[in-house]
């Protein structure tokens, strides 16, 4: 069995780490806009998060700097998408996932009317895809949440929040919705309770009360908002698929000693929570047990449960880079994975960034998934962050990018090949951005090199990487020649 004739190949971005422009067009300020650059770093040291403070957003806000606040600049996607998409193009995507930052349509998130030059910067942005061919997969919150909720009221611990959402939501279908087909709710949504401001505008320090409590909370509201407005989609846009997506973190016992095999299971009881919820449509009664064990109650509303249960998401959507092992011993080595620590797996190779490089585990992720939840799957961000160089002549070398996808690319093929419904592919991400955890360019995923370094300084100009042209010829035998 090969991959289906239908089988979507791309790349995926998120307008936090790529758009820029972060005052332009009437935006208003995301909490990625204080996001600061820490030069001189361990680069493991950036998977630690760090809580942001009243104080620190406050300062952040005050100063117009954009060398240490690299997703304010992002690669100035806002102004260079024509030429970006054209080299998609030329790639030959038939897909490509972006975000709508919900702050270039309501400022602060509370607005009664969007901002129509956010609206026009989407429309062309979707339009100019289309006429390449490349159908949108656009994700509605990718770690962008309007500061001003964020410092007013922890935006999503409070419940108000959620019919902001409806509305930043239903603009975005009445305007998107004749160019875009496929959505998700919010990006790596399990990933609230590791960095409360990224995902939920959680301040930790305004938080009353645990604030682990206050994460929950803020992801059943969350839940719910997803769930409302897959309803919303699916009565505006009947054809049109709605997606969950979680951070596919899996974890392996570091040995086969029953008690490392219980907290791996204990383990994957959390990672597969939100997609329990948003693609089985309820809380597992183990996982409530756990949860209420921490102290940690659901605050479900009247409603909250039935509507949870009837509208589920079409599809489940994973972000997986890399996977860790769990032990008991408390003296296990640890190394760092995706905004996570974990016990590093003897048998695998690390980046310089720590993430445990595992091909096979993305074999095992796709299973473990299509077993659990027999719905359709769909990668919307795998790759490899590493320090590329730029010869004399201008070329960018890079065949351990190229030796990292074809050997998740052969795995994902297995995975298909034993029965995996896999809608489709985007890396991450097709051109060099910013990064989410670490603000470097300098951790460089893409295909296409752009000419910046961390702190902001080059001619922005892109160029193909040696694996362009390895993706290239991917693409165009789907599959068939990984070279
Ligand atoms: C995921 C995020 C992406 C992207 C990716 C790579 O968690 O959904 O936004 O950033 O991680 O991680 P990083 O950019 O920290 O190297």
């Amino acid at each position: 069995m090969a991959l289906s004739d239908s089988f979507l190949w791309g790349g995926a971005l998120a307008a936090n780490q790529a758009e820029g422009a972060w005052r332009e067009g009437g935006r208003g300020p995301a909490v990625s806009d204080i996001a600061k650059y820490r030069p001189n770093v361990d680069p493991r040291e950036y998977a630690i998060h760090h809580a942001h403070t009243v104080e620190s957003i406050t300062a952040a806000m005050a100063d117009d700097d954009e060398t240490y606040y690299p997703k304010r600049r992002g690669i100035d996607f806002y102004h260079r998408y024509p030429e970006d998409l054209a080299l998609f193009a030329e790639m030959g995507f038939t897909v490509l996932r972006v975000s709508i930052a919900w702050t270039r349509l309501y400022p602060t998130g509370e607005e009664t009317e969007p901002n129509e030059e956010g609206i026009a910067f989407y429309e062309g942005l979707f339009t100019q895809m289309r006429r390449l061919g490349i159908e949108p997969l656009v994700t509605l919150s990718h770690y962008d949440p309007p500061l001003a909720l964020a410092l007013k009221n922890n935006c999503w611990v409070d419940r108000g929040t959620i019919a902001l959402f409806e509305r930043f939501a239903r603009t975005c279908f009445e305007r998107f919705g004749h160019l875009v087909k496929l959505w998700l709710s919010f990006n790596e949504i399990d990933g609230i309770v590791r960095h409360p401001l990224t995902s939920g505008g959680i301040i930790e320090e305004t938080v009353e009360g645990s604030i682990l409590q206050a994460c929950y909370t803020a992801l059943h509201h969350q839940f719910v908002a997803s769930a409302s407005v897959t309803r919303m989609l699916h009565e505006m846009w009947p054809e049109s698929q709605m997606g969950c997506m979680l951070t596919m973190l899996k974890t392996y016992p570091l040995t086969c000693h029953p008690d490392d095999i219980a907290a791996t299971q204990a383990k994957d009881r959390l990672l597969y929570l939100c997609t329990d919820v948003q693609a089985g449509g309820a809380y597992p009664r183990l996982a409530l047990n756990a949860l209420a064990r921490q102290g940690v109650e659901i605050p479900f509303a009247e409603g909250d449960a039935e509507l949870l249960r009837e509208h589920p998401v079409d599809f489940i959507s994973l972000s997986y880079y890399m996977t860790l092992a769990e032990s008991v011993d408390p003296d296990a080595e640890r190394t760092p994975g995706n905004t996570v620590l974990g016990v590093k797996n003897p048998y695998l190779e690390s980046s310089e960034w720590g993430w445990q490089i595992d091909p096979v585990g993305l074999r095992i992720s796709l299973i473990d998934l299509y077993d659990r939840y027999g719905k359709p799957l769909f990668i919307v961000e795998n790759g490899l962050g590493m320090r590329d160089e730029l010869t004399a002549e201008g070329r960018i070398h890079d065949p351990y990018r190229i030796d990292y996808f074809r050997a998740h690319f052969r795995e994902m093929i297995r995975a298909v090949d034993e029965g995996v419904e896999l809608m489709g592919y985007t890396s991450w991400a097709p051109i060099d951005i910013i990064s989410a955890s670490s603000s470097q360019i300098s951790k460089r995923y893409g295909f296409i090199h752009v000419d910046l370094d961390d702190l902001g300084r080059g001619s922005g100009e892109r160029r193909r990487k040696d694996s362009f042209w390895w993706y290239q010829r991917v693409i165009a035998t789907n599959g068939a020649d990984l070279g």
